[in-house]
């Protein structure tokens, strides 16, 4: 029934993971279409958008929001580092190196509540690391939230700073409160989700790479108490303990808030 496989043929050369993992993906998707009697115009439809995302730029985009999150869990169920969370396709290398006291890059008129997040990072069994660095960012407050270097309107680097720990393995960090963000609905990623009868939404986050010399690299998100998109998060990403309580704080006058969260990380195994 299925197409045949491993069969040698000079000047072919198989790769045994290929043969693996995408073989049987060929077979599910023929399944599918002798299943749902897939049609030869909804073949055409399919191959349209096929085209239309890569000519998008949403490719990353997709394939984040529907598989991401398994790939996260397969790799985190091997690790001894605190919670993961996706990267998502809005990283961008090369953020400003902040110095203390930190205060993440922001227009002068920055809409959005402040916010101090703050915490450590520690070995599982509880010695900091020092001079650990935390790659931070988010997206502005504006509803729904969006992301310098990705989407028009912002300065580049917006809301994306890199800081170290302290000789104690602290680190503090002043920025706003990001707001949800809603994946762009003109495009095909937001269409596809919207003729599956799902909304387009992540609750408000906060990304974290976190990498130090001689530990484990750590990619995380961290989310808020009470947003109301956490228990449908368009990339099913949200993970309990990554829901973090937002404190109300106050100092020389001014008010923030506070987000706390104590990072671990696995050493390298040599
Ligand atoms: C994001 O900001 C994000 O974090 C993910 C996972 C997908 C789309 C936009
Ligand atoms: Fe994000």
């Amino acid at each position: 029934m299925h197409s045949q496989t491993g069969v040698e043929i000079p000047g072919i050369t198989a790769n045994p993971r290929v043969v693996d993992v995408v073989q049987p993906l060929i077979d599910r998707v023929q399944d599918l279409i002798r299943e749902k009697n897939v049609s030869y115009d909804e073949w055409h439809q399919a191959i349209h958008f096929m085209m239309d995302l890569a000519n998008s730029g949403e490719m990353p985009l997709l394939m984040d929001v529907f598989f991401e999150a398994t790939v996260d869990a397969v790799a985190s169920a091997a690790s001894a580092s605190s919670t993961t969370a996706i990267e998502g396709p809005y990283y961008v290398p090369g953020a400003p190196m902040l110095e203390p006291p930190c205060v993440m890059p922001q227009r002068p008129d920055e809409p959005g509540e402040p916010l101090v997040f703050s915490g450590t990072v520690k070995t599982p069994d509880g010695k900091p690391i020092v001079g650990a660095l935390l790659d931070v960012w988010h997206s502005d407050a504006t509803v729904p939230g969006t992301y310098s270097n990705i989407h028009p309107g912002q300065p580049a680097f917006n809301l994306r700073g890199r800081l170290q720990t302290d000789e104690q393995g602290r680190f503090e960090l002043r920025t706003i409160r990001p707001a949800p963000y809603r994946i762009p609905d003109q495009g095909p990623t937001g269409r596809l989700l919207n003729a599956l009868g799902r909304h387009s939404w992540r609750p408000a986050h906060v990304h974290v790479k976190l990498t130090a010399d001689g530990y484990q690299p750590l990619t995380t998100q961290l989310y808020f108490q009470g947003d109301g998109f956490l228990d449908s998060d368009v990339a099913s990403a949200v993970k309990d303990d990554l829901i973090l309580a937002l404190e109300p704080a106050g100092s020389n006058g001014g008010s923030h808030l506070t987000l706390r969260y104590d990072f671990q990380l696995a050493p390298t195994n040599h």
